[in-house]
């Protein structure tokens, strides 16, 4: 049934800077509608640049039912989530919440060591240390996608939620299959997207509003246990192929 997938990445940028990246993966003869699908997405973005890079994949998919289950909170303004946030992930990851509080705030200031936003995620183990290799690039958590992605789309629309849930709720329900990865917690980094969340075991926990309009910095920040093995963990995120049947509403 999964025989000769591809994975289909998409990365736009202008003036070097990242606007956007898509990915998915898909049999053989869906190849030319998801890149005109991709194209189509991007088509009203001021880029001057774009990549496509379509590559077989070399091992099958791990295939996972349902994704994390989905829950929304929604607060009076982003301090009171931010506030939730650190209480719930000082409960998960064990570390003090002022420990917490620096942490996080980093993806509200620009990760990266010049400001900026990283390109993935940081990586902080529960002793409070950022291990992730390159701290400009971060860990990028790749090939993941739904086995049908238009019927889950469509799902999530019909229930209120929105396409970044779509792409956010497959990433981080493959970061928590990791045995070692605890926790997860999100912004996002365009300025119009106030909607952030944390990833437990679980759940998909959706925050609203977890960060002020018109900020255009964002990010994450994967928690891992401290004895976890970082070779194994970047391969995973990054080589590991990961379909989901359906959604956990
Ligand atoms: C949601 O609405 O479910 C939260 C999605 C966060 C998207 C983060 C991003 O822009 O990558």
């Amino acid at each position: 049934m999964y025989k000769e997938l591809f994975s289909i990445k998409i990365r736009t940028s202008k003036e070097g800077k990242h606007i956007s990246g898509n990915e998915r993966i898909v049999p053989k003869n869906k190849i030319n509608e998801t890149v005109f699908k991709l194209l189509e997405r991007q088509k009203n973005k001021d880029f001057d640049f774009s990549n496509i890079k379509i590559e077989k994949l070399k091992v099958n998919p791990e295939i996972v039912e349902k994704t994390l289950k989905i829950e929304t909170l929604f607060f009076s303004n982003y301090n009171e989530a931010k506030k939730y946030a650190i209480k719930l992930l000082n409960q998960i990851v064990n570390l003090p919440e002022n420990q917490l509080e620096s942490i996080i705030g980093l993806l509200y200031e620009g990760a990266a060591p010049d400001g900026s936003n990283m390109r993935g995620a940081m990586l902080v183990n529960t002793d409070g240390k950022r291990v992730e290799i390159d701290k400009f690039k971060g860990v990028r958590t790749v090939l993941v996608d739904y086995v049908d992605r238009e019927k889950i789309e469509k799902k999530l629309l019909d229930n209120g939620f929105t396409t970044r849930t779509a792409d956010a709720l497959a990433l981080t329900t493959k970061n928590m299959l990791h045995p070692k990865i605890i926790a997860e917690f999100c912004i996002s980094d365009d300025p119009d997207y106030t909607t952030g969340y944390i990833s437990t075991k679980d759940k998909y926990i959706r925050l609203s509003p977890l960060k002020l309009e018109g900020l255009n910095k964002g990010g994450r920040v994967y928690f891992i246990q401290s004895d976890a093995d970082l070779t194994d963990i970047y391969n995973f995120l990054q080589k590991t192929p990961v379909l989901i049947k359906d959604i956990d509403l």
